[in-house]
């Protein structure tokens, strides 16, 4: 049993507060076990209800708990922290963790280019170019939709080809292109009702808006992708070289 340091300069919530996150870190909580309430929290420390309350709040604002109606506070899932250093696809990252990837298609159209799409992809306004809308999901939870714009000569073969598994392998395959260089671009973001319901969000979730245009090895961009990621499943995390331009 852990004891609290009543005269430390941490007030009791965070030390409670603290004390949860060791043992969520260490595995002693794994996801999904339920915690102890607020009156189990504040007898077994001998503390006020409301010190035990900020200490529950806090970690569920912060995603690292999570409420079910009547039943109590259990242990979130953590976030997938994916690392912006190598260019990778979403299937490639899924397995590298040990979770499957699956794939629901949405949406698939020929569709003449918008200017936005258009100038990322370096083709004329109103160029034909693919559009694909897939609702990814790991290990069947629903992590992210992403609407892929791919445009090159050719791709309309895409309307007919199989794209419930890794795009960026069946462009490989069918078409030798491979992924060399991307930008991407990510804000914070409230979804739309429809992104909610399908990525079965609460109300007031926030999600991640990512942007990428992928260039081929002859620096030929083939893809521009909106994607929307889950916030609350989700972190993003880069490697900075400070270089001479600093
Ligand atoms: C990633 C990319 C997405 C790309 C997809 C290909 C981000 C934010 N987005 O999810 O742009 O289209 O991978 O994955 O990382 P796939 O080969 O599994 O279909």
């Amino acid at each position: 049993m852990h004891y609290l340091q009543r005269q430390h300069a941490v007030p009791l919530y965070l030390q409670i507060k603290r004390m949860l996150e060791q043992e969520i870190a260490s595995g002693a909580l794994p996801p999904h076990t339920r915690v102890a309430s607020e009156r189990e929290l504040s007898e077994r420390y001998g503390i006020s209800r409301m010190t035990a309350r900020q200490a529950l709040a806090e970690l569920i604002q912060e995603g690292r708990l999570y409420t079910s109606a009547g039943k109590g506070t259990f242990v979130a899932e953590p976030k997938i922290s994916q690392r912006i250093l190598s260019l990778t696809s979403f299937t490639e990252e899924m397995r590298s963790r040990g979770i499957t990837p699956t794939t629901r298609l949405l949406r698939r159209e020929l569709v003449p280019a918008e200017p936005q799409v258009a100038e990322r992809l370096g083709r004329p306004t109103d160029a034909p170019v693919v559009c694909i809308e897939r609702l990814r999901l790991g290990n069947d939870e629903p992590m992210a939709i992403e609407t892929a714009y791919v445009g090159f000569p050719g791709a309309e073969r895409l309307m007919t080809l199989n794209l419930e598994g890794s795009l960026y392998a069946l462009l490989g395959q069918e078409f030798g292109i491979f992924p060399a260089t991307a930008i991407q671009e990510c804000e914070a973001a409230l979804p739309q009702p429809r992104e909610r319901a399908l990525l079965g969000l609460d109300k007031h979730a926030p999600v991640l808006r990512i942007q990428r245009t992928t260039f081929d090895s002859q620096q030929q961009p083939f893809e521009y992708v909106r994607s929307v990621y889950r916030g609350d499943r989700y972190r993003f995390v880069a490697r900075l070289v400070r270089g001479d331009d600093a």
